[in-house]
Protein backbone atom coordinates (compact mmCIF):
# COMPACT_ATOMS: atom_id res chain seq x y z
CA UNK A 1 0.00 0.00 0.00
CA UNK A 2 1.44 3.47 -1.08
CA UNK A 3 1.47 6.50 1.39
CA UNK A 4 -0.19 9.74 0.42
CA UNK A 5 3.20 10.85 -0.26
CA UNK A 6 4.20 8.26 -2.94
CA UNK A 7 0.88 8.43 -4.66
CA UNK A 8 1.65 11.82 -5.58
CA UNK A 9 4.56 10.58 -7.95
CA UNK A 10 1.39 9.13 -10.05
CA UNK A 11 0.00 12.15 -10.76
CA UNK A 12 1.33 15.56 -13.05
CA UNK A 13 -2.04 17.21 -11.56
CA UNK A 14 -0.44 20.48 -9.26
CA UNK A 15 -3.10 20.08 -7.05
CA UNK A 16 -3.47 16.58 -6.45
CA UNK A 17 0.35 16.69 -5.56
CA UNK A 18 -0.22 19.32 -3.02
CA UNK A 19 -3.16 17.83 -1.35
CA UNK A 20 -1.13 13.84 -1.01
CA UNK A 21 1.97 15.98 0.49
CA UNK A 22 -0.58 17.80 2.66
CA UNK A 23 -2.35 15.17 4.23
CA UNK A 24 0.79 13.10 5.13
CA UNK A 25 2.72 16.39 6.92
CA UNK A 26 -0.38 17.71 8.14
CA UNK A 27 -2.17 14.34 9.11
CA UNK A 28 -5.23 14.48 8.60
CA UNK A 29 -7.67 13.21 5.97
CA UNK A 30 -10.72 14.94 7.29
CA UNK A 31 -12.66 17.52 5.03
CA UNK A 32 -15.30 19.15 6.46
CA UNK A 33 -18.45 19.78 4.62
CA UNK A 34 -18.83 23.67 5.52
CA UNK A 35 -22.56 23.83 4.70
CA UNK A 36 -24.08 26.47 6.85
CA UNK A 37 -25.88 29.57 5.97
CA UNK A 38 -24.00 32.67 6.66
CA UNK A 39 -20.77 34.39 6.17
CA UNK A 40 -19.81 34.50 9.91
CA UNK A 41 -20.59 31.18 10.37
CA UNK A 42 -18.70 29.81 7.13
CA UNK A 43 -15.63 32.07 8.22
CA UNK A 44 -16.15 31.05 11.68
CA UNK A 45 -16.04 27.46 10.86
CA UNK A 46 -12.51 27.74 8.74
CA UNK A 47 -11.01 29.11 11.66
CA UNK A 48 -11.71 26.91 13.90
CA UNK A 49 -11.57 23.62 12.39
CA UNK A 50 -8.87 25.02 10.35
CA UNK A 51 -6.14 23.05 11.88
CA UNK A 52 -7.67 19.77 12.31
CA UNK A 53 -8.47 19.31 8.01
CA UNK A 54 -7.05 18.91 4.48
CA UNK A 55 -9.75 20.27 2.74
CA UNK A 56 -12.57 22.95 3.37
CA UNK A 57 -15.69 22.03 1.10
CA UNK A 58 -18.16 24.54 0.49
CA UNK A 59 -21.74 25.01 -1.26
CA UNK A 60 -20.97 28.68 -1.99
CA UNK A 61 -24.93 29.07 -3.10
CA UNK A 62 -25.95 28.41 -0.24
CA UNK A 63 -24.31 31.64 1.75
CA UNK A 64 -27.32 33.94 2.47
CA UNK A 65 -24.96 37.23 2.72
CA UNK A 66 -22.52 36.35 0.14
CA UNK A 67 -20.12 39.09 -0.99
CA UNK A 68 -16.51 38.81 -2.38
CA UNK A 69 -15.33 39.14 1.57
CA UNK A 70 -16.09 35.65 2.30
CA UNK A 71 -14.01 34.57 -1.08
CA UNK A 72 -11.06 36.59 0.66
CA UNK A 73 -10.97 35.43 4.09
CA UNK A 74 -11.63 31.58 2.89
CA UNK A 75 -8.34 32.01 1.09
CA UNK A 76 -6.67 34.02 3.90
CA UNK A 77 -7.85 31.00 6.13
CA UNK A 78 -7.22 28.22 3.63
CA UNK A 79 -3.09 29.75 3.46
CA UNK A 80 -3.15 30.38 7.78
CA UNK A 81 -4.26 26.69 8.60
CA UNK A 82 -3.11 25.19 5.23
CA UNK A 83 -5.86 23.24 3.45
CA UNK A 84 -7.23 23.03 -0.02
CA UNK A 85 -11.34 24.75 -0.68
CA UNK A 86 -13.38 22.74 -2.76
CA UNK A 87 -16.46 23.84 -4.16
CA UNK A 88 -18.64 21.32 -4.52
CA UNK A 89 -20.43 22.97 -7.19
CA UNK A 90 -21.92 19.35 -8.82
CA UNK A 91 -21.33 20.62 -12.56
CA UNK A 92 -24.14 18.87 -14.45
CA UNK A 93 -24.68 20.92 -18.11
CA UNK A 94 -22.80 20.65 -21.51
CA UNK A 95 -19.64 21.96 -21.78
CA UNK A 96 -20.51 25.31 -23.01
CA UNK A 97 -22.46 26.00 -20.54
CA UNK A 98 -20.17 24.57 -17.53
CA UNK A 99 -17.52 26.65 -18.52
CA UNK A 100 -19.19 30.14 -17.76
CA UNK A 101 -20.65 28.97 -14.54
CA UNK A 102 -17.43 27.90 -13.25
CA UNK A 103 -15.57 30.76 -14.45
CA UNK A 104 -18.44 33.77 -14.21
CA UNK A 105 -21.87 34.70 -12.24
CA UNK A 106 -21.46 35.38 -9.06
CA UNK A 107 -18.98 33.18 -7.88
CA UNK A 108 -16.39 32.70 -9.99
CA UNK A 109 -15.59 29.56 -8.75
CA UNK A 110 -12.21 28.82 -10.83
CA UNK A 111 -10.70 31.91 -9.23
CA UNK A 112 -10.44 30.38 -6.07
CA UNK A 113 -11.56 26.96 -5.75
CA UNK A 114 -8.57 24.64 -5.83
CA UNK A 115 -11.00 22.08 -6.41
CA UNK A 116 -14.61 21.43 -7.98
CA UNK A 117 -16.63 18.71 -8.96
CA UNK A 118 -18.99 16.79 -11.83
CA UNK A 119 -21.49 14.65 -12.89
CA UNK A 120 -20.18 12.76 -16.18
CA UNK A 121 -23.91 12.49 -16.63
CA UNK A 122 -23.58 14.77 -20.46
CA UNK A 123 -20.47 12.68 -21.83
CA UNK A 124 -16.87 14.20 -21.99
CA UNK A 125 -17.57 17.50 -23.03
CA UNK A 126 -18.55 18.44 -19.27
CA UNK A 127 -14.55 17.82 -18.43
CA UNK A 128 -13.37 19.44 -21.75
CA UNK A 129 -15.30 22.51 -20.95
CA UNK A 130 -14.07 22.52 -17.25
CA UNK A 131 -10.62 21.49 -18.04
CA UNK A 132 -11.03 24.64 -20.76
CA UNK A 133 -10.83 26.97 -18.11
CA UNK A 134 -9.46 24.93 -14.47
CA UNK A 135 -6.10 23.69 -16.19
CA UNK A 136 -4.49 27.37 -16.82
CA UNK A 137 -5.63 28.12 -13.11
CA UNK A 138 -4.22 25.10 -12.02
CA UNK A 139 -6.95 23.81 -10.64
CA UNK A 140 -8.58 19.91 -10.10
CA UNK A 141 -11.56 18.10 -10.56
CA UNK A 142 -13.08 15.14 -9.08
CA UNK A 143 -16.04 12.75 -11.10
CA UNK A 144 -18.65 12.07 -9.17
CA UNK A 145 -18.73 8.18 -9.68
CA UNK A 146 -21.07 7.22 -6.72
CA UNK A 147 -23.51 9.19 -4.46
CA UNK A 148 -23.91 8.28 -0.77
CA UNK A 149 -27.51 8.49 -0.71
CA UNK A 150 -30.39 6.31 -1.21
CA UNK A 151 -31.62 5.05 -4.31
CA UNK A 152 -28.55 6.56 -6.06
CA UNK A 153 -28.47 6.07 -10.24
CA UNK A 154 -25.44 6.58 -10.00
CA UNK A 155 -24.42 2.66 -10.06
CA UNK A 156 -22.94 -0.57 -12.44
CA UNK A 157 -22.01 0.65 -15.68
CA UNK A 158 -22.27 4.65 -15.20
CA UNK A 159 -19.86 4.43 -12.24
CA UNK A 160 -17.44 2.13 -14.35
CA UNK A 161 -17.35 4.53 -17.23
CA UNK A 162 -17.48 6.96 -14.69
CA UNK A 163 -13.61 5.39 -13.33
CA UNK A 164 -12.48 5.11 -17.11
CA UNK A 165 -12.98 8.30 -18.61
CA UNK A 166 -11.05 10.17 -15.66
CA UNK A 167 -7.94 8.14 -17.19
CA UNK A 168 -8.45 10.36 -20.73
CA UNK A 169 -8.29 13.72 -18.58
CA UNK A 170 -5.88 12.74 -15.86
CA UNK A 171 -3.90 15.78 -16.07
CA UNK A 172 -7.20 18.08 -14.61
CA UNK A 173 -9.19 14.82 -13.34
CA UNK A 174 -7.89 14.38 -9.70
CA UNK A 175 -9.73 11.51 -8.43
CA UNK A 176 -13.55 10.71 -7.71
CA UNK A 177 -16.54 11.34 -5.30
CA UNK A 178 -17.49 7.71 -4.47
CA UNK A 179 -18.08 4.93 -1.59
CA UNK A 180 -15.34 3.06 -2.26
CA UNK A 181 -12.12 2.61 -3.96
CA UNK A 182 -12.65 1.95 -7.12
CA UNK A 183 -10.00 3.18 -9.73
CA UNK A 184 -6.55 1.21 -9.60
CA UNK A 185 -4.24 4.42 -10.72
CA UNK A 186 -2.76 5.45 -7.61
CA UNK A 187 -2.61 9.04 -8.48
CA UNK A 188 -6.13 9.10 -8.26
CA UNK A 189 -7.92 10.55 -4.78
CA UNK A 190 -11.14 8.56 -3.48
CA UNK A 191 -13.57 11.12 -1.66
CA UNK A 192 -15.96 9.99 0.10
CA UNK A 193 -19.30 11.95 2.32
CA UNK A 194 -22.06 10.24 3.78
CA UNK A 195 -19.54 10.06 7.00
CA UNK A 196 -20.92 10.40 10.44
CA UNK A 197 -19.98 8.47 13.75
CA UNK A 198 -23.55 7.78 15.24
CA UNK A 199 -26.28 8.03 12.99
CA UNK A 200 -27.17 5.79 9.77
CA UNK A 201 -28.67 8.39 8.00
CA UNK A 202 -31.08 11.54 7.47
CA UNK A 203 -34.92 11.98 6.85
CA UNK A 204 -34.01 12.70 2.93
CA UNK A 205 -32.24 9.51 2.20
CA UNK A 206 -28.66 10.72 3.22
CA UNK A 207 -27.03 7.10 4.43
CA UNK A 208 -24.18 7.37 6.69
CA UNK A 209 -20.59 5.51 7.51
CA UNK A 210 -17.94 5.22 9.95
CA UNK A 211 -15.07 6.85 9.21
CA UNK A 212 -13.01 3.24 10.17
CA UNK A 213 -15.09 1.89 7.78
CA UNK A 214 -14.92 4.13 4.66
CA UNK A 215 -11.26 4.53 5.14
CA UNK A 216 -9.87 1.20 6.55
CA UNK A 217 -12.74 -1.03 4.83
CA UNK A 218 -13.79 0.21 1.39
CA UNK A 219 -10.42 1.85 0.66
CA UNK A 220 -11.21 5.49 0.44
CA UNK A 221 -8.51 8.17 0.81
CA UNK A 222 -10.84 11.17 2.41
CA UNK A 223 -13.80 11.52 4.77
CA UNK A 224 -16.01 13.93 3.68
CA UNK A 225 -18.11 14.83 7.11
CA UNK A 226 -20.33 17.81 7.55
CA UNK A 227 -23.44 17.45 9.88
CA UNK A 228 -21.83 15.27 11.99
CA UNK A 229 -19.04 18.16 12.75
CA UNK A 230 -20.88 21.60 12.05
CA UNK A 231 -23.97 20.36 14.24
CA UNK A 232 -22.08 18.74 17.20
CA UNK A 233 -21.82 20.70 20.50
CA UNK A 234 -18.43 21.11 20.28
CA UNK A 235 -17.50 21.00 16.82
CA UNK A 236 -13.37 21.28 17.31
CA UNK A 237 -13.45 18.56 19.56
CA UNK A 238 -15.62 16.59 16.92
CA UNK A 239 -13.46 17.45 14.26
CA UNK A 240 -10.51 16.11 16.04
CA UNK A 241 -12.34 13.01 17.00
CA UNK A 242 -13.24 12.32 13.17
CA UNK A 243 -9.60 13.38 12.25
CA UNK A 244 -8.02 10.75 14.86
CA UNK A 245 -10.23 8.37 13.52
CA UNK A 246 -9.49 8.32 9.99
CA UNK A 247 -6.06 8.83 10.24
CA UNK A 248 -5.65 5.70 12.61
CA UNK A 249 -7.67 4.45 9.67
CA UNK A 250 -5.36 4.59 6.98
CA UNK A 251 -2.07 4.32 9.28
CA UNK A 252 -3.30 0.72 9.72
CA UNK A 253 -4.27 -0.33 6.03
P1 LIG B 1 -23.63 15.68 5.82
O1 LIG B 1 -24.13 16.77 6.68
O2 LIG B 1 -22.33 15.04 6.35
O3 LIG B 1 -24.67 14.64 5.50
O4 LIG B 1 -23.24 16.43 4.46
C1 LIG B 1 -22.71 15.75 3.36
C2 LIG B 1 -22.21 16.73 2.31
O5 LIG B 1 -21.66 15.99 1.22
C3 LIG B 1 -23.24 17.65 1.71
O6 LIG B 1 -22.62 18.88 1.42
C4 LIG B 1 -23.64 16.97 0.42
O7 LIG B 1 -23.99 17.91 -0.58
C5 LIG B 1 -22.38 16.25 0.03
N1 LIG B 1 -22.59 14.98 -0.69
C6 LIG B 1 -23.24 13.90 -0.14
O8 LIG B 1 -23.70 13.96 0.99
N2 LIG B 1 -23.35 12.74 -0.84
C7 LIG B 1 -22.88 12.59 -2.09
O9 LIG B 1 -22.96 11.51 -2.68
C8 LIG B 1 -22.21 13.71 -2.65
C9 LIG B 1 -22.09 14.87 -1.94
BR1 LIG B 1 -21.53 13.55 -4.32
Amino acid sequence: MHSYTDRATYTTNTIAKRLFHLMDEKQTNLCVSADVLTKDELLTLADTIGPEICIFKTHIDIVEDFDNTVIIELQRLSEKHNFLLFEDRKFADIGNTVKHQYQHGIYHIADWADITNAHVLPGPGIIEGLRDVGMTKGRGLLLLAEMSSKGSLATGEYTKKTIELAETYKDFVIGFILQQKLSDNPGMIHMTPGVKMRDIGDPLGQQYNSPTYVIGEKGSDVIIVGRGIYEAENPVETAKAYRKAGWDAYLSR
